[in-house]
């Protein structure tokens, strides 16, 4: 869901704002929130949920945990070590024997594997038992005061209210995370109203529960609405062989499997690529670390959480849980043939220059790799978008 998008942007608005002096609970916060129930009442929201608005309060714990960065950046190795751990694998084999019939039929309904389901519920929620327990009005209310998203805040503000609304669930019981995500699989409230679904049919849909019908169905349904391919997986291990153009790689670049075949790649096994399908090539740990060829569903599982960690996390969580190997590739010490300092000093000297490389954290994806090829066009170069030691030496000079 939107969690993921949340995430981002909560790790923008980390960087691009110094945190403002401490706001304290305070006679603004209740008039603005006063406010806000007025045109929520205008609105026609029910009485119930302006009534519970008004009982929002302030949290400082919000706001401080909205302005720290979201998460330090790991190394590739490390956050997908991390996302299928042995022990996130046998939490989502238990949950696949504990729920077969349920999560069989809703792979039925939706067209999504059972196991890129739960493998998201176990990222987001290490399957129920992380939920979140702040009231999500709250959170909301304070987020949106605080100002520095005020009109997203305020639209999940009133997404909310509209649950409320609507009686899915009472103001007590509607909880989530500090950055106002709900349930086994963190809806934000915006997807929430357009997404979620009643599984069980008991008149409510309900991500809260302990049971975790409504919350799986709903990210199924999510899924599916976002464009899930039936029947493609999100993205396979290849490997590349010797000598490979790496101009043609990146998510912008996709071609026939039987014309990235034509050209040498391969499966990890060395066997050529058939079909028609179209994907593309990423290299997020360099040339030399695992490379994958991506589908529609990589896209898709994008629009839960942006970052490329995540799918690849949650992507590769679902294989292991549906009985595939780990990846196959190692990973390089020095992605890009650069130490990590080298490659923040890259996107830095790119951003500098106008080419918008993206945050310098030393990863350098789609962002960085398209701002190498506007450079390149620009300075009359061979148009590669391939990061390299002699591309900072130029930079440099
Ligand atoms: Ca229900």
């Amino acid at each position: 869901m939107h969690v993921m998008k949340r995430r981002a942007v909560v790790a923008g608005l980390a960087l691009s704002a110094a945190l403002p002096a401490p706001l304290l609970a305070n006679a603004g916060f209740a008039a603005w929130r006063d406010q806000f129930a007025a045109r929520a009442r205008a609105a026609g929201l029910s009485t119930q949920a302006v009534k519970a608005l008004g009982q929002a309060e302030f949290l400082p714990s919000v706001v401080k945990s909205d302005a720290k960065p979201a998460e330090t950046t790991r190394s590739l190795r490390d956050y997908i070590q991390s996302a299928a751990s042995p022990q996130r694998i046998k939490g989502g084999q238990r949950a696949l024997s504990r729920y077969p019939t349920l999560l069989k039929k809703i792979e039925r309904k939706y067209g999504v594997p059972k196991e890129v389901v739960v493998a998201i519920w176990g990222m987001e929620s290490s399957f129920g038992a992380v939920r979140g327990s702040t009231p999500v009005l709250s959170t909301l209310a304070t987020l949106a005061y605080e100002g520095r998203r005020r009109d997203l805040f305020e639209a999940e503000l009133l997404a909310a209210l509209k649950i409320l609304s609507a009686g899915d669930v009472s103001a007590t019981r509607m909880r989530g995370s500090y950055a106002g995500a709900m349930g086994h699989t963190q809806f934000m409230p915006s997807s929430f109203l357009t997404h979620a679904v009643d599984f069980n049919r008991d008149g409510r849909r309900d991500i809260w529960s302990d049971d975790p019908t409504d919350a799986l169905a709903s990210t199924a349904a999510y899924l599916s609405a976002k464009g899930w391919k039936k029947g493609q997986p999100w993205a396979v291990e290849v490997r590349l062989p010797k000598g490979f153009d790496l101009a043609v790689t990146g998510r912008v670049f996709p071609r026939r499997l039987r014309d990235w075949a034509k050209i040498g790649v391969t499966d990890t096994q060395g066997r050529a690529l058939k079909g028609n399908a179209q994907g593309a090539l990423i290299l997020p740990a360099g040339p030399d670390g695992p490379v994958f060829m991506i589908f529609q569903n990589f896209h898709v599982l994008k629009t839960y959480n942006y970052a490329d960690s995540y799918v690849i996390g949650v992507g590769h969580l679902s294989d292991r849980l549906a009985g595939r190997g780990p990846i196959v590739s190692g990973y390089p010490k020095r992605p890009w043939g650069m130490s990590r300092g080298d490659r923040q000093e890259l996107q830095k000297r790119l951003n500098a220059l106008g080419f918008k490389a993206g945050r310098p954290d030393g990863v350098i994806g789609e962002k960085g790799r398209a701002a190498i090829r506007a450079y390149e066009q620009a300075r009359g170069l061979r148009v590669t978008g391939v990061p390299s030691a002699d591309l900072l030496a130029r930079l440099r000079s």
